[in-house]
């Protein structure tokens, strides 16, 4: 079914919970203006708490030249320091930290500096091989703005990300799943047939289990590893306050296919 009407935006879920945002400014190269970013934050939002069949979000890109060229530099050109600093320029990004459910990057063509830290801000990369990534902000004089001097350092190490803020260069569709940025690259017109397998067998699972999980691996990036065994082990405990460790265990047991109830 399609999902709300949007400008920047198209939205539709299917009858596995499975939810497409596609960042729809294809002449543009689908650059991240604020309304767009308004429009995906919103459609995340709606589809993690309010509604009733979404189970797994994959974001990616229409026409089939890119992802997100990035933030939009026209809106952003004349902004000065003050307005930025005090209405918090693109700020509203973060807030897809807060979704629960998974979030799939269906990355075709180019994702450059913003359309790069939004594949990174998805839980799950998989790349066309016409992909290219990059942070190429150090030519318009700025640097990452949207985590990506943070994330991309996470992914593929210090001296490769030092490399690429510092000289904008691209990584291939190849490139990114041989460094670790992406978990896999795939022949473009097979990119969505594919990260829709892979988000029906993620929606098979139990929504809050998977909410759990998808937390205690993103804690990894915020904790000392004592702390995060900590926090995953209260996670793994909580598992047994749900009907779905008693349905997903027995249904070993009885060699069957687990039904979980998502409580
Ligand atoms: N913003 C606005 N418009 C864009 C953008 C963009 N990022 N990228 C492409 N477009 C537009 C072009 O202006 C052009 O429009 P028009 O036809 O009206 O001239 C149209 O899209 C097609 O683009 P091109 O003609 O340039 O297409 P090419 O195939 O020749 O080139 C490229 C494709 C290489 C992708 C090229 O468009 C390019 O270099 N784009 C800019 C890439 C870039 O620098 N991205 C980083 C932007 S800055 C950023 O993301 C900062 C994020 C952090 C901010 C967060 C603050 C908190």
């Amino acid at each position: 079914a399609l999902l709300g009407s949007f400008s920047n935006l198209l939205g539709e879920v299917d009858e596995a919970g499975v939810a497409t945002l596609t960042l729809n400014r294809p002449k543009q190269l689908n650059a991240l203006n604020s309304e767009l970013m308004g429009e995906l934050v919103a459609a995340c939002q709606y589809l993690d708490r309010k509604h009733p069949s979404a189970r797994v979000i994959i974001v990616t890109g229409s026409g089939s030249k890119a992802f997100a060229a990035g933030a939009d530099i026209k809106e952003m050109s004349s902004v000065t320091y003050s307005e930025a600093y005090n209405k918090g320029l693109l700020d509203g990004w973060e807030t897809l930290r807060t979704i629960r459910k998974p979030i799939i990057a269906a990355v075709n063509g180019f994702a450059l500096g913003g359309g790069c830290e939004l594949a990174m801000l998805a839980d799950i990369i998989i790349a066309a091989d016409s992909a290219s990534f990059g942070q190429p902000e150090i030519n318009l004089g700025v640097l990452p703005g949207m985590g990506g001097t943070q994330r991309l350092t996470r992914a593929v190490g210090k001296s490769r990300a030092m490399e690429l803020v510092l000289t904008g260069d691209r990584l291939s569709a190849a490139e990114a799943v041989s460094l670790g940025l992406a978990s896999r690259a795939v022949p473009a017109a097979e990119l969505m047939e594919t990260t829709q397998k892979l988000a029906r067998r993620i929606a098979a699972a139990s929504l809050p289990v998977a909410a759990k999980a998808k937390e205690c691996v993103n804690q990894a990036y915020e904790m000392t590893l004592a702390e995060g065994v900590r926090f995953e082990k209260r996670e793994f405990w909580s598992c047994f306050a749900l009907a779905d460790q008693k349905e997903g265990m027995a249904a070993f047991i009885e060699k069957r296919t687990p039904v979980f109830g998502d409580s």
